[in-house]
């Protein structure tokens, strides 16, 4: 340690030392406490066991059976998909493989969307690489497998104190045969503003050599300007470009008269002529209704060459039936989740659809047996989460006029809750579309469906309404996501910001117009590498740099974590989120061929510190550690 203490010190890495250095310079002294893995992990498991995880009820740990496997032989080899089709030709080439196809192809969103909208994003990277092997020989046929960005991305670092580069290396190793899909949010890269462009290139640049080979693309108001950048920088890379157009309002609905069909033709057309491979139609509340679907796949195939693949959430109910009418007009991919994972607000059930198309001339490209015994596996792992269940229990109709994005809904009654409006959930939904209104019928996606809920959850709090919000906002701080919405640090929107209200938010504050990228100073990575080094005492990745530029305080807390826990993500699910049982023995894997035993003995009494000893049994020995009891 006093060698790294030495080489990574700024005055010995800018040459800025003398003799003197090593007596003038006591902190070399200071040695990081550097324990063992197997000390960190029974601090980890301690902790949790004691004082509970963050968003789990504590109780006494429940029987949760291991997850069901398929009976599959993984002695076979993975057979060759779309990712050998990329590799052998090319971008373009796939594009014409995909138009050359009768099959409706699927993407499976098990591993992100499905539980980013059903279970809080928390699934673990461990339960995702226990399946991996399974995915890449049972569904081999699939376009391709939505596995990374989005909420996943920080909610790893946050939550789960997990690695995403980690997880995305490991599971390419595990399923090297189909093409591996990310959501990214244009400018606002895996984040909930816009960044600059320097950062935005870096991140497409590592994600695509981490393993990523197709980015949806899409900006949160439809601005293209807001995407340019990452499709340009995603065909640099070789990889799939996938530009979206978020669906909002009703092309069925003649008093909408902003989100048109032409107005979407347009939007489709501008994205082919920035770059485009593939259109993605991004559903993200499930407002796509069948008849509007079939319209909209139609005349988008006529508009443009791009192959379409759509994505809805099934909050409504009617996913399937959208589905149905979209493959009817000839959609060429369609976003599903596994059964067990689909539904409400998370996407159509690619088991039912299986079902649904039978008999159909244009059949889902699928084996449905292994649909079903993958499913069971997430029946299971289902199970460890269900404290991050919304509750739903029933489609919601109600989406149609709420329009809040899947992702969103579990969220905002959270917060809600968290500012005293649990019991005016009702007031809060029906203020989410008179915001919408009020902001001039935008588009609700991350980041911007935030903003619309930071409003509604404000104007509830506060009494306000579309009519005194005139009057009385002259004296109000609104909130600094709904300043800077109308400031233009998102971006611009269709027909512009409504003038009135502008001015009442922002009183005398200036807003822009150009893209918030030109204006923001680029991120100096060779700096924030060696600042990182310092701050953390030992070498950093560009991962960790990247993952730091986009996150600083998340990530920080994340190296903080792994400084005193380890690498906890190789604990099993259960014991990561209730710990263990007094009398409860658990084998770790800390890496291949090297397992750990741990036994929980017994808890002792509260010391006067507010600490307590935990007995454990490790590896056959006794072993103490000491926990605060935060109870
Ligand atoms: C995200 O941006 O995370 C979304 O899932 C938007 O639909
Ligand atoms: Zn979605």
């Amino acid at each position: 340690p006093f060698l790294e203490n030495v080489v990574l010190h700024e005055k010995f890495i800018k040459g800025d030392f003398d003799t003197s250095f090593i007596d003038s310079t006591p902190e070399l002294f200071n040695f990081p406490v550097r324990k063992d893995r197997g000390t960190k992990l029974l601090n980890y498991i301690g902790n949790v066991t004691l004082n509970g995880f963050p968003g789990v009820e504590k109780r006494v740990k429940p029987i949760l059976v291991q997850p069901n496997k398929p009976k599959f032989d993984l002695n076979t080899e993975i057979p060759a998909g779309t990712k050998q089709i990329l590799d052998a030709r090319g971008a373009d080439g796939l594009v014409e493989w995909i138009k050359a196809q009768d099959d409706v192809l699927l993407t499976d969103t098990t591993f992100r969307d499905a539980h980013q909208s059903l279970l809080a994003t928390r699934v673990r990277s461990q339960d995702m690489f226990q399946i991996a092997d399974y995915n890449a020989r049972m569904l081999h046929d699939f376009f391709s497998f939505e596995l990374w960005g989005g909420a996943t991305f920080d909610v790893a670092y946050r939550f789960l104190k997990e690695d995403p580069w980690a997880r995305l290396e490991k599971l390419r190793e595990q399923m090297p045969n189909v093409l591996f899909q990310m959501l990214l949010r244009g400018a606002n890269a895996v984040g909930y503003k816009n960044y600059p462009d320097n950062l935005i290139r870096e991140f497409i640049k590592e994600s695509a050599q981490s393993g990523i080979d197709v980015f949806r693309i899409f900006d949160s108001l439809n601005w293209i300007k807001g995407m340019e950048v990452a499709i340009d920088e995603v065909r640099h890379t070789g990889k799939i470009a996938e530009a979206a157009i978020c669906y909002t309002g009703d092309i069925l609905d003649d008093s909408r008269a902003k989100y048109t069909v032409q107005y979407y033709k347009d939007m489709a057309k501008e994205l082919e002529a920035s770059g485009a491979h593939i259109l993605a139609i991004k559903d993200m509340a499930g407002l796509l209704k069948p008849e509007a679907a079939y319209r909209l796949v139609s005349e988008l195939k006529e508009a443009t060459n791009l192959p379409i693949h759509l994505h809805t959430h099934d909050t409504s109910g009617n996913g399937i039936y959208t589905y149905a009418k979209a493959i009817e007009a000839g959609v060429d991919i369609i976003d599903t989740a596994l059964g067990s994972m689909s539904g409400l607000t998370s996407q159509p059930s690619a088991n039912s659809l299986y079902y649904a198309m039978s008999g159909n001339k244009r059949q889902v490209r699928a084996d449905i047996d292994a649909l079903e015994q993958l499913s069971y596996y997430w029946e299971d792992v289902r199970k460890f989460y269900s404290d991050f269940e919304s509750g739903m229990k029933s489609p919601h109709s109600e989406i149609y006029v709420h329009e809040m994005p899947g992702g969103q809904y579990s969220n905002l009654q959270q917060q809600a809750k968290a500012v005293g409006l649990g019991d005016r959930w009702d007031e809060v939904k029906k203020m989410y579309s008179t915001v919408n209104m009020l902001f001039g019928d935008i588009v609700k996606v991350t980041p911007s469906s935030k903003v619309v809920g930071d409003m509604a959850l404000f104007m509830v709090q506060n009494d306000l309404n579309e009519e005194n919000i005139y009057t009385r906002g002259q004296n109000i701080d609104f909130p600094d996501s709904v300043v800077e919405l109308f400031q233009g640090y998102l971006g611009q929107i269709p027909g512009g910001f409504p003038q009135e209200l502008q001015k009442v938010i922002l009183k005398d504050r200036e807003a822009i117009t150009v893209r918030p990228g030109e204006l923001l100073e680029p991120v100096n990575f060779e700096e924030l590498e060696q600042t990182l080094q310092e701050k953390f005492g030992r070498p950093v990745s560009k991962q960790d740099v990247l993952a730091y530029a986009l996150y600083p305080k998340v990530v920080e807390e994340y190296m903080q974590a792994t400084e005193s826990f380890g690498d906890i993500s190789v604990l099993d699910t259960p014991t990561f989120l209730y710990g263990l049982k007094l009398g409860e023995e658990i084998e770790v894997e800390i890496e291949k061929g090297k397992t750990l035993i741990v036994k929980l003995v017994s808890i002792g009494e509260p010391q006067h510190d507010g600490t307590r000893v935990i007995y454990f049994e490790f590896n056959g020995q006794s072993r103490e550690i000491v926990i605060q009891d935060l109870t």
